[in-house]
């Protein structure tokens, strides 16, 4: 079996913001606006009325500060409240292949590599454009990849799962080289109108580039999970026209018992990577960074701190969902990407992500 080694990542952030207080404004602007429209079936009772969002309420409970968005304007219109993308011909480059282009080609000129020698492409993403042809198929001939490409989903695992899967291909020989793309559009399946919600989630494309090659980082071991909930759901799909309710319910965005997912993910992930280590007979106190999935604050010290018996330095467990929010799958490779150049050859880190399945997936990796 070969060895794989993580030769170049690529993160490519959205030139627009929107800040808590932006995004409470607007909201509050839009819960205005429902209340007087709504205001006798209100009174009647038939109609609960909103009750705003909140700034403090934000920072205290997720951590987040701030999100990147691909299209500021349409979320922050109290009228509308989601992006607008103008709708492309099928010549061309959809909106999810191009932003997963850019963070491809970061990826590879990190790593020296040309798209020519590339010979797989994962598109691993919690939501993808379409059905079929596949992003990755799009991105593959966008690039100039050989080999082939497929998309995948597992959520906020889709990357971690998505280098699992590359990762494989390489150690048997199936592949010699392979891009795991994350291109994450978060803010085109969350319910901004949902004040439980509206601020999780934040744009961003990221790339891994795996080689055979020995260089970067050697992926020691790689184990994903997973272990079926409802507590994270979107019904979203392709038979939604065929169902009676059609395709405009609550239910077919992003929805969740935050609490619940709080509360059983955290002892799943902290025992899943501590498994994770033991199988490779390391334990919590050699790692010296954890680039954990970025969806809650609190979630990441409190695994940390069942991990290691203490609480975490920032060093040794990166945060940047302060900046980027809840970027699905695309979390723990921004904090990779962000935070690993400083680490010395031999210190041994875990990249790991937990979301929606549930599903949970770590590497453990060492600088060569
Ligand atoms: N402003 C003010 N008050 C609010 C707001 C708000 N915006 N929202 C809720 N409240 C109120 C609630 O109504 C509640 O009031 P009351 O006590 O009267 O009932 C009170 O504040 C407390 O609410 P919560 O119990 O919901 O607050 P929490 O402290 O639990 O925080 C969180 C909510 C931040 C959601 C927290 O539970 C959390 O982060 N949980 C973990 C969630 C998580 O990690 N999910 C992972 C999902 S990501 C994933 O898997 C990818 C999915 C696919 C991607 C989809 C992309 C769109």
């Amino acid at each position: 079996m070969n060895t794989v080694y993580i030769t170049g990542t690529g993160v490519w952030t959205p030139s627009e913001t929107i800040t808590n207080e932006e995004l409470v404004a607007s909201f509050n602007a839009y819960v205005e606006l429902f209340n007087q429209r709504h205001a006798a079936e209100i009174e009647a009772g038939t109609v609960t009325a909103l009750a705003g969002s909140s700034v403090e309420f934000i920072e205290k409970a997720s951590g987040i500060k701030q999100r990147f968005v691909m299209e500021k304007e349409g979320v922050l219109d109290p009228e509308r409240m989601f992006p607008l993308f103008p709708e492309r011909a099928d010549d061309e480059l959809s909106l999810m292949a191009e932003i997963g282009v850019k963070a491809a080609k970061q990826a590879l000129e990190a790593a020296g590599r040309e798209a020519g020698d590339i010979d797989l492409v994962i598109c691993a993403a919690s939501n993808h454009q379409r059905p079929y042809p596949a992003i990755a198929v799009e991105i593959q001939a966008a690039l100039g990849c050989g080999g082939y490409g497929y998309d995948m989903n597992v959520a906020c695992s889709s990357a971690t799962f998505g280098m699992e899967q590359a990762a494989n291909a390489l150690r048997s020989g199936q592949a010699r080289r392979a891009l795991v793309l994350g291109p994450e559009i978060t803010s085109g399946h969350l319910e901004w109108r949902d004040r439980d919600c509206h601020f999780i989630f934040g744009d961003v494309s990221t790339a891994v580039l795996l080689e055979t090659e020995p260089k970067g980082w050697e992926i020691l071991g790689s184990k994903a999970a997973t272990a079926f909930s409802n507590n994270i759901r979107n019904n979203a799909g392709f038979l939604n026209r065929t169902e009676p309710a059609g395709q405009e319910g609550r239910d077919k965005l992003f929805r969740q018992e935050g609490r619940k997912v709080f509360k059983e993910v955290c002892p799943m992930a902290a025992d899943h990577i501590a498994g994770h280590l033991q199988s490779l007979g390391f334990t919590a106190q050699q790692v010296r960074r954890f680039w954990l999935h970025q969806a809650n604050l609190g979630m990441n010290q409190l695994i940390a701190k069942k991990l290691l018996d203490r609480d975490a330095t920032l060093d040794e467990a990166p945060v940047i969902l302060d900046r980027y929010a809840n970027t699905a799958s695309a979390g723990s490779i921004i904090a990779f990407h962000e935070h690993h150049e400083d680490l010395a050859k031999g210190d041994m880190g875990v990249i790991c992500s937990f979301g929606a399945g549930y599903s949970i997936g770590s590497h453990v990796v060492r600088k060569i």
